[in-house]
Protein backbone atom coordinates (compact mmCIF):
# COMPACT_ATOMS: atom_id res chain seq x y z
CA UNK A 1 0.00 0.00 0.00
CA UNK A 2 1.52 3.47 -1.20
CA UNK A 3 1.30 6.51 1.09
CA UNK A 4 -0.37 8.44 -1.65
CA UNK A 5 -3.37 5.23 -2.59
CA UNK A 6 -6.99 6.13 -2.28
CA UNK A 7 -7.59 4.10 1.09
CA UNK A 8 -11.33 3.55 1.37
CA UNK A 9 -12.16 2.77 5.10
CA UNK A 10 -16.11 1.06 4.94
CA UNK A 11 -17.06 2.09 8.54
CA UNK A 12 -15.10 4.69 9.87
CA UNK A 13 -17.50 5.73 12.19
CA UNK A 14 -17.16 2.58 14.08
CA UNK A 15 -14.67 1.17 16.81
CA UNK A 16 -12.38 -0.57 14.59
CA UNK A 17 -12.94 2.07 11.69
CA UNK A 18 -12.20 4.72 13.59
CA UNK A 19 -9.29 3.42 15.01
CA UNK A 20 -8.18 2.46 11.25
CA UNK A 21 -8.53 5.96 10.38
CA UNK A 22 -6.43 7.47 13.19
CA UNK A 23 -3.61 5.02 12.49
CA UNK A 24 -3.54 5.89 8.95
CA UNK A 25 -3.32 9.52 9.46
CA UNK A 26 -0.99 9.15 11.82
CA UNK A 27 1.06 7.35 9.30
CA UNK A 28 0.37 9.60 6.74
CA UNK A 29 -1.77 8.07 4.49
CA UNK A 30 -3.76 10.87 3.56
CA UNK A 31 -5.66 9.57 0.87
CA UNK A 32 -8.39 8.34 2.72
CA UNK A 33 -12.39 8.12 2.14
CA UNK A 34 -15.22 7.90 3.99
CA UNK A 35 -18.89 7.84 3.50
CA UNK A 36 -21.55 7.82 6.52
CA UNK A 37 -24.38 5.58 6.68
CA UNK A 38 -26.77 8.48 5.76
CA UNK A 39 -24.75 9.12 2.39
CA UNK A 40 -23.70 5.76 1.36
CA UNK A 41 -26.27 2.50 2.51
CA UNK A 42 -23.60 -0.28 1.75
CA UNK A 43 -26.87 -2.72 1.54
CA UNK A 44 -27.62 -0.70 -1.39
CA UNK A 45 -25.84 -2.69 -4.48
CA UNK A 46 -26.23 0.66 -6.83
CA UNK A 47 -25.22 3.30 -4.62
CA UNK A 48 -21.95 1.47 -3.94
CA UNK A 49 -21.25 0.97 -7.83
CA UNK A 50 -22.02 5.16 -8.02
CA UNK A 51 -19.71 5.21 -4.92
CA UNK A 52 -16.46 3.49 -6.48
CA UNK A 53 -17.45 4.41 -9.71
CA UNK A 54 -16.76 8.23 -8.30
CA UNK A 55 -13.83 7.37 -6.19
CA UNK A 56 -12.40 4.74 -7.72
CA UNK A 57 -10.09 3.33 -4.72
CA UNK A 58 -6.91 1.85 -4.80
CA UNK A 59 -7.08 -0.21 -1.71
CA UNK A 60 -10.72 -1.08 0.53
CA UNK A 61 -10.54 -1.73 4.09
CA UNK A 62 -14.41 -3.06 5.06
CA UNK A 63 -14.60 -2.44 9.24
CA UNK A 64 -18.65 -1.86 8.18
CA UNK A 65 -20.82 -4.30 9.77
CA UNK A 66 -23.83 -4.99 11.48
CA UNK A 67 -22.31 -5.66 14.84
CA UNK A 68 -23.17 -6.06 18.70
CA UNK A 69 -22.75 -8.20 21.91
CA UNK A 70 -24.08 -11.76 22.74
CA UNK A 71 -27.78 -10.10 23.64
CA UNK A 72 -28.03 -8.30 20.24
CA UNK A 73 -27.28 -11.36 17.88
CA UNK A 74 -29.45 -13.28 19.61
CA UNK A 75 -32.41 -10.78 19.69
CA UNK A 76 -31.59 -9.22 15.94
CA UNK A 77 -30.18 -13.14 14.50
CA UNK A 78 -32.25 -11.73 10.56
CA UNK A 79 -30.79 -8.56 10.45
CA UNK A 80 -27.31 -9.87 11.64
CA UNK A 81 -26.89 -12.17 9.02
CA UNK A 82 -29.39 -10.40 5.85
CA UNK A 83 -27.26 -6.97 6.48
CA UNK A 84 -23.53 -8.12 6.81
CA UNK A 85 -23.82 -10.44 3.56
CA UNK A 86 -25.94 -7.51 1.53
CA UNK A 87 -23.15 -5.43 2.82
CA UNK A 88 -20.09 -7.64 2.42
CA UNK A 89 -21.28 -9.06 -0.97
CA UNK A 90 -21.66 -5.09 -2.53
CA UNK A 91 -18.25 -3.88 -1.85
CA UNK A 92 -16.75 -6.99 -2.65
CA UNK A 93 -17.76 -7.65 -5.76
CA UNK A 94 -18.14 -4.39 -6.76
CA UNK A 95 -14.25 -3.94 -5.39
CA UNK A 96 -13.02 -6.47 -7.73
CA UNK A 97 -15.24 -5.12 -10.59
CA UNK A 98 -13.65 -1.72 -10.21
CA UNK A 99 -10.30 -2.79 -9.76
CA UNK A 100 -9.50 -2.43 -6.37
CA UNK A 101 -5.85 -3.40 -5.67
CA UNK A 102 -6.45 -4.50 -2.47
CA UNK A 103 -8.85 -5.43 0.04
CA UNK A 104 -9.06 -6.14 3.78
CA UNK A 105 -12.08 -7.74 5.43
CA UNK A 106 -12.77 -8.38 9.06
CA UNK A 107 -14.21 -11.31 10.54
CA UNK A 108 -14.76 -12.45 13.98
CA UNK A 109 -13.65 -15.09 16.21
CA UNK A 110 -17.09 -16.54 16.19
CA UNK A 111 -16.47 -18.11 13.30
CA UNK A 112 -14.68 -21.13 14.81
CA UNK A 113 -16.71 -24.39 16.23
CA UNK A 114 -18.06 -23.80 19.61
CA UNK A 115 -15.64 -26.61 21.12
CA UNK A 116 -13.12 -25.49 19.31
CA UNK A 117 -9.49 -27.03 20.58
CA UNK A 118 -7.83 -23.84 21.99
CA UNK A 119 -6.28 -22.03 21.02
CA UNK A 120 -7.98 -21.89 18.12
CA UNK A 121 -5.78 -21.92 14.45
CA UNK A 122 -6.51 -21.33 11.12
CA UNK A 123 -6.81 -24.60 10.11
CA UNK A 124 -9.62 -24.91 12.37
CA UNK A 125 -12.14 -23.40 10.49
CA UNK A 126 -15.74 -25.11 9.65
CA UNK A 127 -14.42 -27.96 11.62
CA UNK A 128 -17.51 -27.96 13.97
CA UNK A 129 -20.91 -26.67 14.65
CA UNK A 130 -20.30 -22.94 15.10
CA UNK A 131 -22.01 -21.43 19.28
CA UNK A 132 -25.95 -20.64 18.62
CA UNK A 133 -26.78 -17.12 19.83
CA UNK A 134 -24.14 -15.78 17.23
CA UNK A 135 -24.61 -18.46 14.25
CA UNK A 136 -26.36 -15.67 11.72
CA UNK A 137 -23.65 -13.18 11.89
CA UNK A 138 -20.86 -15.97 12.00
CA UNK A 139 -22.27 -17.58 8.66
CA UNK A 140 -22.15 -14.19 7.05
CA UNK A 141 -18.79 -13.76 7.90
CA UNK A 142 -17.90 -17.20 6.92
CA UNK A 143 -19.07 -16.34 3.64
CA UNK A 144 -17.02 -13.30 3.29
CA UNK A 145 -13.55 -15.07 4.35
CA UNK A 146 -14.68 -17.38 1.47
CA UNK A 147 -16.13 -14.62 -1.09
CA UNK A 148 -12.08 -13.30 -0.71
CA UNK A 149 -10.95 -16.56 -1.10
CA UNK A 150 -12.88 -17.23 -4.43
CA UNK A 151 -12.22 -13.85 -5.87
CA UNK A 152 -8.47 -14.56 -5.45
CA UNK A 153 -8.87 -17.98 -6.90
CA UNK A 154 -10.58 -16.92 -9.88
CA UNK A 155 -9.59 -13.76 -10.42
CA UNK A 156 -6.54 -13.09 -8.87
CA UNK A 157 -8.02 -10.72 -6.69
CA UNK A 158 -5.36 -9.41 -3.42
CA UNK A 159 -8.27 -9.69 -1.04
CA UNK A 160 -7.09 -10.91 2.50
CA UNK A 161 -9.46 -11.86 5.57
CA UNK A 162 -8.50 -11.70 8.95
CA UNK A 163 -10.05 -12.97 12.22
CA UNK A 164 -9.85 -10.77 15.38
CA UNK A 165 -10.08 -11.50 19.14
CA UNK A 166 -12.67 -9.56 21.36
CA UNK A 167 -12.08 -5.94 20.09
CA UNK A 168 -13.10 -3.08 22.46
CA UNK A 169 -11.76 0.41 23.03
CA UNK A 170 -13.14 4.06 21.94
CA UNK A 171 -16.08 4.50 19.93
CA UNK A 172 -17.52 1.27 21.01
CA UNK A 173 -20.78 1.04 21.85
CA UNK A 174 -21.82 1.27 25.56
CA UNK A 175 -24.88 -0.13 26.18
CA UNK A 176 -26.59 -3.51 26.64
CA UNK A 177 -26.39 -4.09 22.93
CA UNK A 178 -23.13 -3.90 22.67
CA UNK A 179 -19.77 -6.41 24.04
CA UNK A 180 -19.25 -6.90 27.26
CA UNK A 181 -16.54 -5.19 28.07
CA UNK A 182 -18.53 -1.61 26.87
CA UNK A 183 -21.87 -3.20 28.25
CA UNK A 184 -20.14 -3.45 31.79
CA UNK A 185 -18.16 0.24 31.59
CA UNK A 186 -21.69 1.52 31.23
CA UNK A 187 -23.22 -1.02 33.90
CA UNK A 188 -20.63 0.12 36.56
CA UNK A 189 -21.08 3.93 35.85
CA UNK A 190 -24.85 4.07 36.04
CA UNK A 191 -24.60 1.57 39.12
CA UNK A 192 -22.37 4.68 40.79
CA UNK A 193 -24.60 7.18 39.32
CA UNK A 194 -28.03 5.62 40.70
CA UNK A 195 -26.15 4.51 44.22
CA UNK A 196 -27.35 0.60 43.43
CA UNK A 197 -25.71 -2.03 46.15
CA UNK A 198 -24.62 -4.86 42.79
CA UNK A 199 -23.81 -4.97 39.11
CA UNK A 200 -25.64 -8.03 37.56
CA UNK A 201 -23.45 -9.69 35.08
CA UNK A 202 -24.98 -12.17 32.73
CA UNK A 203 -24.76 -15.79 32.61
CA UNK A 204 -21.71 -17.60 34.71
CA UNK A 205 -18.81 -15.30 34.57
CA UNK A 206 -16.56 -18.43 33.68
CA UNK A 207 -16.21 -17.92 30.06
CA UNK A 208 -13.27 -16.76 28.61
CA UNK A 209 -12.49 -14.48 25.96
CA UNK A 210 -9.33 -12.77 24.27
CA UNK A 211 -9.80 -8.77 24.74
CA UNK A 212 -7.84 -7.01 21.83
CA UNK A 213 -7.32 -2.88 22.13
CA UNK A 214 -8.83 -1.68 19.30
CA UNK A 215 -5.54 0.56 18.60
CA UNK A 216 -3.44 -2.46 17.85
CA UNK A 217 -5.92 -4.05 15.75
CA UNK A 218 -5.55 -0.68 13.18
CA UNK A 219 -2.01 -1.05 13.25
CA UNK A 220 -2.29 -5.18 12.97
CA UNK A 221 -4.64 -4.50 9.74
CA UNK A 222 -2.26 -1.86 8.40
CA UNK A 223 0.70 -4.27 8.67
CA UNK A 224 -1.00 -6.74 7.15
CA UNK A 225 -1.65 -4.53 4.05
CA UNK A 226 1.93 -4.25 3.39
CA UNK A 227 2.92 -7.30 3.77
CA UNK A 228 0.38 -9.96 3.41
CA UNK A 229 -0.79 -11.15 0.11
CA UNK A 230 -2.03 -14.79 0.95
CA UNK A 231 -5.31 -15.89 0.79
CA UNK A 232 -5.56 -18.02 4.13
CA UNK A 233 -7.65 -15.62 6.87
CA UNK A 234 -5.03 -15.06 9.54
CA UNK A 235 -5.86 -14.24 13.64
CA UNK A 236 -5.41 -11.52 15.59
CA UNK A 237 -4.64 -11.68 19.31
CA UNK A 238 -2.75 -11.54 22.38
CA UNK A 239 -2.28 -14.88 23.37
CA UNK A 240 -4.32 -13.93 26.72
CA UNK A 241 -6.85 -14.52 28.14
CA UNK A 242 -9.44 -13.64 30.61
CA UNK A 243 -12.83 -14.61 32.51
CA UNK A 244 -15.56 -12.53 32.64
CA UNK A 245 -15.65 -12.59 36.13
CA UNK A 246 -12.02 -11.58 36.07
CA UNK A 247 -12.93 -8.61 33.65
CA UNK A 248 -15.83 -7.41 35.62
CA UNK A 249 -13.52 -7.33 39.16
CA UNK A 250 -11.30 -5.23 37.17
CA UNK A 251 -13.82 -2.83 35.37
CA UNK A 252 -15.65 -2.61 38.67
CA UNK A 253 -11.76 -0.88 40.21
CA UNK A 254 -11.35 1.18 37.38
CA UNK A 255 -14.61 2.52 37.40
CA UNK A 256 -14.68 3.02 41.23
CA UNK A 257 -17.60 1.08 41.84
CA UNK A 258 -17.99 -0.22 45.73
CA UNK A 259 -20.48 -2.80 45.56
CA UNK A 260 -21.05 -6.51 44.82
CA UNK A 261 -21.33 -8.38 41.81
CA UNK A 262 -24.86 -10.43 40.81
CA UNK A 263 -24.47 -13.35 38.09
CA UNK A 264 -28.01 -13.79 36.53
CA UNK A 265 -26.97 -17.57 35.29
CA UNK A 266 -30.65 -16.95 33.76
CA UNK A 267 -28.64 -15.45 30.82
CA UNK A 268 -26.62 -17.52 27.89
CA UNK A 269 -22.47 -17.74 28.33
CA UNK A 270 -21.95 -17.94 25.11
CA UNK A 271 -18.82 -19.64 23.62
CA UNK A 272 -16.93 -20.94 26.64
CA UNK A 273 -13.50 -20.05 25.73
CA UNK A 274 -12.08 -18.21 22.67
CA UNK A 275 -8.37 -17.45 22.11
CA UNK A 276 -6.92 -17.30 19.19
CA UNK A 277 -3.39 -18.87 17.51
CA UNK A 278 -1.98 -15.39 16.39
CA UNK A 279 1.60 -17.33 15.46
CA UNK A 280 1.33 -17.04 12.08
CA UNK A 281 1.30 -12.84 12.48
CA UNK A 282 3.91 -12.87 15.10
CA UNK A 283 5.75 -15.29 12.71
CA UNK A 284 5.53 -12.03 10.15
CA UNK A 285 7.36 -9.60 12.83
CA UNK A 286 3.81 -8.35 14.14
CA UNK A 287 2.93 -8.45 18.07
CA UNK A 288 0.01 -6.67 19.57
CA UNK A 289 2.00 -4.18 22.58
CA UNK A 290 -1.21 -2.64 25.38
CA UNK A 291 -2.24 -5.26 27.94
CA UNK A 292 -6.07 -5.15 29.36
CA UNK A 293 -5.10 -3.04 32.53
CA UNK A 294 -3.59 -0.26 30.21
CA UNK A 295 -6.35 -0.10 27.32
CA UNK A 296 -9.37 -0.70 29.84
CA UNK A 297 -7.81 2.79 31.50
CA UNK A 298 -7.97 4.37 27.90
CA UNK A 299 -11.10 2.71 26.84
CA UNK A 300 -12.62 4.19 30.16
CA UNK A 301 -11.54 7.70 30.09
CA UNK A 302 -12.47 7.72 26.86
CA UNK A 303 -15.57 6.71 28.01
CA UNK A 304 -16.08 9.48 30.47
CA UNK A 305 -14.79 12.11 28.38
CA UNK A 306 -16.33 12.04 25.25
CA UNK A 307 -19.61 10.46 26.45
CA UNK A 308 -20.01 13.00 29.14
CA UNK A 309 -20.02 11.05 32.10
CA UNK A 310 -18.14 11.95 34.58
CA UNK A 311 -17.58 9.90 37.68
CA UNK A 312 -18.72 11.87 40.59
O1 LIG B 1 -19.03 -9.70 24.42
P1 LIG B 1 -20.22 -10.58 24.42
O2 LIG B 1 -21.54 -9.90 24.36
O3 LIG B 1 -20.22 -11.62 23.26
O4 LIG B 1 -20.25 -11.47 25.76
P2 LIG B 1 -19.37 -12.90 22.86
C1 LIG B 1 -19.15 -12.16 26.27
C2 LIG B 1 -19.52 -12.82 27.58
O5 LIG B 1 -19.77 -11.82 28.57
C3 LIG B 1 -20.74 -13.73 27.58
C4 LIG B 1 -20.95 -12.14 29.30
O6 LIG B 1 -20.46 -14.88 28.36
C5 LIG B 1 -21.80 -12.88 28.28
O7 LIG B 1 -22.81 -13.65 28.93
N1 LIG B 1 -21.54 -10.91 29.86
C6 LIG B 1 -21.69 -10.64 31.19
C7 LIG B 1 -22.04 -9.87 29.20
N2 LIG B 1 -22.31 -9.47 31.38
C8 LIG B 1 -22.54 -8.96 30.15
C9 LIG B 1 -23.14 -7.75 29.72
O8 LIG B 1 -23.59 -6.91 30.47
N3 LIG B 1 -23.17 -7.54 28.36
C10 LIG B 1 -22.66 -8.44 27.47
N4 LIG B 1 -22.72 -8.17 26.17
N5 LIG B 1 -22.12 -9.62 27.87
C11 LIG B 1 -19.75 -11.89 20.52
C12 LIG B 1 -20.64 -12.30 19.40
O9 LIG B 1 -19.72 -12.99 21.34
O10 LIG B 1 -18.43 -11.60 20.18
C13 LIG B 1 -20.44 -11.52 18.19
O11 LIG B 1 -21.98 -12.28 19.84
C14 LIG B 1 -18.97 -11.23 17.88
O12 LIG B 1 -21.05 -12.19 17.14
C15 LIG B 1 -18.20 -10.81 19.08
O13 LIG B 1 -18.38 -12.36 17.31
C16 LIG B 1 -16.70 -10.73 18.85
O14 LIG B 1 -17.91 -12.68 23.07
O15 LIG B 1 -19.93 -14.13 23.51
Amino acid sequence: MQKRDKIYVAGHTGLIGSALVRRLKSLSYDNVVTRTRNALDLTDRKKVEQFFLQEKPDCVILAAAKVGGIHANNTYPAEFIFENLSIQNNVIDLAHRMGVKKLLFLASSCVYPKLCAQPMQEQDLLTGAIEATNEPYAIAKLAGIKMCQAYQRQYGANFISVIPANVYGMNDHFDENGHVLAALIEKFHLARQQKLEDVVIWGTGKPKREFFFVNDMADACIFLLNNYDQPDVINLGTGIETSIAELAGQIKKVMRFDGALRFDTSKPDGNPRRLLDSSKIKALGWEASTSLEKGLQLTCEWYQKNLGRTLL
